[in-house]
C-alpha cells in the first residue's frame, strides 16, 4: 500500500490513476495535507469534512467567485445564503421533486430506450460514452425544458463549463476554451429565457423566469447562472454513478445476482456505490478565520478541499470501509438520499445536493431497465478499465458485452 510521505502530492500521476489506496495514510498521517503548488489544504478525515460543511460561518463558498462564476455567468445556489438562498433553492427543488419528478420518470425511460436500441442487437456497448453521457444530457434538457435536438451542442458547451469548475489546474489555452463555451451557452440561453418570460410553460426555466424574490423578478443573468448550475450538477456526476454501479456489481457477481433477483436492492446498491466511489470527490470551501484541524492551523482566506472519497471510507463511520457491500449495516439506505445520509457523496449542511432524490430516481430507473436487458453482462475482452478526474471522477469508458437482444426490447 502506498505510504504518504512528505513528497506526496494530490497532483501526482499515481494519485490520479487511483487515489483510494492513499486515503488511509492521508487520514492517519496527513489529515490536513497542504498542496503548495495550488496553495490549498486537503482534508481527508470524515469528522473534519463534516465540520467544514456544516459550520457555514467559518467556512464559506467565497472561492466560487473565481472557481465557478466566470463560467456560470452569475451566482449559483451554493454561493447564496439567508432568505435569497431559501427562496431560490425552493424553486429549483420543486423542479426535481414531487410531481415534477414523477412526470420526469417516463421521459427518462424513453430517453434510455432510444439510446439503447441500436446497441442491444450488437451485444456490446460502452456504458459511459454510448449511453450514460448522452442520457445524462438528454434527461437534464427534459428537466430544464430545453430543445433535445440541440443536445450535442449543449453537451459540448457543458464539457467546457464542467472542465473549468472541476479542473485543479488549467492552462491559459484550456481556460480560454472553457470561457468560450460558457459565453456561447449563455448566448444560446438568453433568447430561450426571453421566450419563456413571454410564454411560460411548466418547465424549470419558466419557473425561474416567473419567480419573484422580494417582489423582484430574476434578471437574465440570474436565471442563466441557475440554468448552468442545474445543467452542470445534473449532468456531470450522472454517467459516472451509473457506470460505477455496473463496474462494482460486475466485480461482485454474487451481489449482481442478488440485485437481479430482487431489484428492491437497487437503492442500497446505488447508495453503496456513492459511498464507495463518490463521483464528486472534492468540495471546496474557504476558511474565513484561522482554524485548527488535528493540530494544524489553516489560515484565514485559505482554500480547503474536502476529500469526499476519503471521508466515505473513514473507519470511524464504516466498518471494512474499503469493501463494497450493498448489505453493510452502517449504510442506512433509507437515509442515503436525504440530509441524514452517512456517506457524504451529496455533501451535507445548507448546500447539500438539491438533486439527491432526483439522482436516485434517475439511476434507479435506468439500472432497473438495464439489468434484465444486459443478460450475461461482462467487461468486453481486451478493454482496459481506467478512471479519470480528481474533482469529479468516474470511468473514462466501460465497454460491456452481453447477450444480444432485439432493439425494441428496451421500449417502455
Ligand atoms: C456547479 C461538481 C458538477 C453543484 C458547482 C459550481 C456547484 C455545486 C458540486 C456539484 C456537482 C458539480 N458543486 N453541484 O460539487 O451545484
Amino acid at each position: 500500500m502506498p505510504t504518504v510521505n512528505s513528497r506526496f502530492s494530490v497532483l501526482s500521476p499515481d494519485f490520479a490513476a487511483d487515489p483510494y489506496p492513499y486515503f488511509a495514510g492521508l487520514r492517519e498521517y496527513a489529515p490536513v495535507h497542504y498542496e503548495s503548488g495550488i496553495d490549498s489544504y486537503f482534508l481527508s478525515r470524515r469528522h473534519d469534512v463534516l465540520r467544514v460543511l456544516t459550520d457555514h460561518e467559518t467556512f464559506s463558498t467565497e472561492m466560487l467567485q473565481v472557481r465557478a462564476e466566470p463560467v456560470m455567468r452569475g451566482r449559483v445556489l451554493a454561493q447564496m445564503t439567508g432568505a435569497e438562498h431559501t427562496a431560490k433553492r425552493k424553486i429549483v427543488v420543486r423542479g426535481f421533486t414531487g410531481q415534477a419528478l414523477q412526470d420526469l420518470i417516463p421521459a427518462i425511460r424513453t430517453n434510455a430506450a432510444e439510446l439503447l436500441a441500436p446497441f442491444l442487437p450488437r451485444g456490446r456497448m460502452d456504458l459511459v460514452n454510448d449511453f450514460g453521457k448522452p442520457l445524462a444530457v438528454l434527461v437534464t434538457l427534459d428537466v430544464l425544458g430545453l430543445d433535445r435536438r440541440d443536445w450535442r451542442q449543449i453537451a459540448a458547451w457543458h464539457s467546457g463549463v464542467a472542465e473549468f469548475i472541476t479542473a485543479i489546474t488549467l492552462t491559459p489555452e484550456r481556460r480560454a476554451h472553457c470561457l468560450d463555451c460558457a459565453e456561447q451557452l449563455e448566448a444560446y440561453l438568453v433568447p430561450v429565457i426571453e421566450q419563456r418570460r413571454r410564454r411560460p410553460g411548466d418547465d424549470l426555466i419558466s419557473r425561474l423566469c416567473t419567480a419573484e424574490f422580494d417582489g423582484v423578478a430574476m434578471s437574465n443573468r440570474d436565471v442563466t447562472a441557475l440554468i448552468v448550475n442545474v445543467l452542470a450538477a445534473a449532468t456531470e456526476p450522472a454517467d459516472k454513478t451509473l457506470a460505477l454501479l455496473f463496474k462494482h456489481l460486475i466485480d461482485h457477481p454474487e451481489q449482481l445476482a442478488e440485485v437481479r433477483r430482487d431489484p428492491s436492492l437497487l437503492p442500497a446498491a446505488i447508495a453503496e456505490t456513492l459511498r464507495y466511489t463518490p463521483p464528486v470527490q472534492l468540495i471546496p470551501r474557504q476558511a474565513e478565520s484561522d482554524t485548527e484541524f488535528a493540530g494544524t492551523t489553516v489560515p484565514a482566506g485559505a482554500t480547503l478541499f474536502c476529500m469526499i472519497g476519503s471521508a466515505n471510507r473513514d473507519p470511524e463511520a464504516f466498518t471494512a470501509p474499503d469493501t463494497f457491500d450493498i448489505h453493510r449495516p452502517d449504510l442506512g439506505t433509507a437515509r442515503s438520499f436525504t440530509a441524514a445520509a452517512q456517506h457524504l457523496a451529496f455533501g451535507t449542511g445548507l448546500h447539500q445536493c438539491v438533486g439527491a432524490a432526483f439522482a436516485r430516481a434517475e439511476i434507479e430507473t435506468v439500472a432497473a431497465m438495464l439489468l434484465p436487458l444486459l443478460d450475461q453482462v461482462r467487461f468486453s475482452p481486451g478493454s482496459a478499465y481506467r478512471e479519470s478526474g480528481l474533482y469529479t471522477r468516474g470511468p473514462a469508458s466501460l465497454c460491456l458485452d452481453f447477450t444480444p437482444v432485439d432493439g425494441g426490447a428496451a421500449r417502455p
